[in-house]
């Protein structure tokens, strides 16, 4: 019989265990037409949990509250389960970072995005300490993650769920790409974990938050009033308090009035290369690749109005899962949609055992990568670029061989090609 859990369809911290559940293997439902703040303030729910909180597991041992602790249930009901490591170093670990997500990522994100949609006082100091504790503990994450591709060991582990959970918050709310550019670490570990099968079927297609939210005025009706009396100058204060922006809100709403510049890549000089022209000679040409493509694609190359550049993924000793290096790569792609207009690539997962290489080609309009790009897509500080010297035969031949999925590629067989047009 399938464990019952008490949450919204779209709590975060119900996620954790409905994670847990599908890498465990075992059965756990949300409950029928939950309602907040009304299914959990029953008699029989309070009697499941005091403090009229959620999420809530049902079990047929009697009742669990505590996300966290929801989630080692849940894990721990399947035995032989991986979720919490193999060694006892491992489970401290396990449970150092689940600590860590809870005290120092999602405390901060809350203390953060809570004051703005109304539940809390909003306070100005106060946000700016939320935002630095969080800065600092994003950080040390990134630190972590600079050579890690999971939180604890090489596969994914309940403190993996639960910080990717609690992350998810943040990215989806508040932190927006200019706040999370300073940690290309932890954006690629969250980016992965989000698109693994077993977080997707949980959490959807992920998008990242594009503004911060505004600080709404109203007032949480169940807040506590403060236990200091009103001076006679309070209002005033008040009125100072909202007039005092936050850094980050100021930021975004600076940028939102303004008119959407042009990309300078369409003021540059017309180029005779038709990029739509060459995509469309590379999806159609099914047979004399070399004879048919490659020549195509040098005859109609404009080396004035295009460039081509090699890259070369900086942390290669980190691609130990196969399909996690497919998805990151397939990931980079997507984000690459930005340029659909302005660039064609190719990407290739080299190698029969982990690690992986990941190497790419890319064919990007005007003399240097755009901008944009570098300025959009975190991807792309992840991997060394070198602009293609066109006058080197070699580096000719190797544009043709990743241009056509060559294999061997440089004496090793391709895990994955796959194509940005
Ligand atoms: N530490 C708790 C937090 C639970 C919590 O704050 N739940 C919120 C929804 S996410 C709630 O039930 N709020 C209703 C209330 O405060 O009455 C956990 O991780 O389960």
């Amino acid at each position: 019989m399938a464990l019952v859990l008490h949450a919204g369809k779209t709590n975060k911290n119900a996620f954790k265990a409905l994670i847990a559940a599908e890498y465990s293997g075992v059965a756990v439902k949300l409950v029928d037409n939950f309602e907040m703040g009304v299914s959990n303030k029953t008699p029989e729910f309070l009697k499941m949990n005091p403090i009229g909180k959620v999420p809530l597991l049902q079990t047929p041992e009697g009742p669990v509250f505590e996300s966290n602790a929801i989630a080692r249930y849940v894990s721990r009901s399947k035995a032989g389960n991986s979720l919490f490591g193999s060694t006892l170093i491992d489970y401290g670990h396990i449970e150092q970072w689940i600590d860590f997500a809870s005290m120092e990522i999602d405390a901060n994100i809350a203390k953060w995005f809570y004051p703005r949609k109304g539940f809390g006082v909003y306070l100005p100091p106060a946000e700016e300490a939320a935002i630095a504790a969080l800065k600092r503990a994003l950080g040390a994450l990134n630190t972590h993650l600079a050579c890690n591709t999971y939180l604890v060991g090489h596969s994914v582990t309940l403190a993996d769920i639960i910080m990717t959970c609690n992350l998810y918050l943040g990215f989806t709310q508040i932190m927006i790409k200019s706040f999370t550019s300073e940690y290309p670490h932890v954006e690629r570990y969250f980016w992965t974990m989000v698109n693994q099968p077993n977080f997707k079927k949980i959490l959807g297609d992920v998008k990242q938050a594009t503004s911060v939210p505004p600080v709404q005025s109203k007032k949480p009706a169940a807040q506590p009033k403060e236990t200091k009396p009103k001076t006679k100058d309070e209002p005033k204060k008040e009125a100072k308090k909202v007039a005092v922006k936050p850094k980050v809100e100021a930021a975004e709403e600076e940028e939102a009035p303004k008119p959407k510049p042009k990309n300078p890549l369409d003021l540059l000089p017309p180029s005779k290369m038709v990029l739509d022209d060459w995509k469309r000679l590379y999806s159609n040409t099914k047979t004399n690749f070399r004879e048919v493509a490659i020549k195509g694609f040098w005859d109609m190359y404009d080396p004035e109005g295009y460039s081509l550049w090699f890259c070369d993924y900086k942390y290669n000793e980190e691609n130990t899962v196969s399909f996690v290096t497919m998805n990151k790569v397939g990931g980079f792609l997507q984000r690459m949609d930005l340029a659909r207009k302005y660039a064609f690539g190719k990407m290739l997962v080299i190698g029969k055992d982990p690690p992986f290489k990941v190497k790419g080609l890319w064919l990007f309009r005007g003399q240097e990568i755009p901008q944009f790009v570098m300025d959009e897509c975190y991807d792309m500080e992840l991997y060394e670029w070198k602009k293609v010297d066109l006058s080197d035969e070699a580096q000719k031949e190797r544009v043709n061989q990743m241009i056509e999925d060559a294999e061997p590629f440089e004496g090793e067989p391709l895990l994955d090609a796959k194509c940005f047009k």
